[in-house]
């Protein structure tokens, strides 16, 4: 009884935040890979292969964006943002000037991970309430 009375506190908690504590941290969306709340990416950080595509999906019922930071991704690598801006500073006037490469909620972007190493990307509106993810693309 004690139990059943926790699971069903922590599920509570579960729906509030958005988290699926049922899947492991991976892969929660039918939709996509990486899903997002109203200020996080879900997981935050994402592990996939070389040659693989990922998708984020908006499961939040906020605009957001998926923007790579281009200092923060392998020297080799093609930067990736919502929008298909050509880095970091073009998306974040883009978003400042027309919300350029807004990912509304139900809506999904994939890149194609050709690279190995470690991909940091953000959340143009989001970047002070830490909206910023990780994919760890191995070899
Ligand atoms: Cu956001």
């Amino acid at each position: 009884m004690h139990r059943r009375a926790f699971v069903a506190a922590i599920a509570t908690v579960a729906v509030a935040g958005c988290v699926d504590l049922t899947t492991g941290g991976s892969s929660d969306f039918e939709e996509g890979n990486i899903g997002m709340s109203a200020h996080s990416f879900l997981p935050e950080e994402y592990h996939t292969e070389v040659g693989e595509t990922v998708t984020w999906y908006n499961s939040s019922s906020r605009a957001h964006t998926v923007t790579a930071f281009d200092n923060q991704i392998p020297d080799e690598a093609e930067f990736f943002a919502t929008g298909d801006y050509d880095s970091t500073d073009e998306a974040v006037e883009a978003w400042h000037d027309h919300t350029g490469g807004r990912l509304d909620a139900g809506d999904t972007f994939s890149h194609t991970f050709e690279v190995p190493g470690s991909y940091r990307y953000y959340c143009i509106p989001h970047l002070y309430g830490g909206m910023i993810g990780t994919v760890i693309v191995d070899g």
